[in-house]
């Protein structure tokens, strides 16, 4: 198993339009991501969200631990959890990669939280 780190770049400042990352696929290794996106904020907004889909089509199973960003002071990997009725945002140490399946963050799910 190898260990993925994540280096989210956008083309666009981060302000109030859809920042696409890259309508397009990037690989390394087997593993490609595309289908990335964000939801547009206000120029003020100090935090922001960013989805995804990786692939992992490399001989065996992956793990993407980190990820970073010039436009964030921090970044981290967040899903979200049903806690007594309440959507709630976790931090997630690891994603694990499995072969041969796609790993989609989207809204309600498995995200990358664009912190500062
Ligand atoms: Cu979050």
């Amino acid at each position: 198993m190898n260990s993925i780190r994540l280096l989210i770049v956008f083309l666009f400042p981060f302000f109030p339009i859809i920042a696409d990352a890259a309508n397009e696929t990037v690989g390394l290794d087997g593993l490609l991501v595309s289908k990335s996106w964000s939801q547009a904020l206000p120029a003020v907004a100090k935090n922001g969200v960013a989805y995804l889909t990786i692939e992992n089509n490399s001989p065996g199973q992956e793990k993407l631990i980190s990820a970073s960003s010039p436009i964030a002071e921090r970044v981290e990997i967040h899903s979200h959890q049903h806690v007594d009725g309440v959507m709630k945002m976790r931090k997630v140490e690891h994603v694990d990669l499995v072969q041969g399946t796609a790993t989609i963050f989207e809204p309600g799910g498995l995200h990358v939280m664009l912190i500062g």
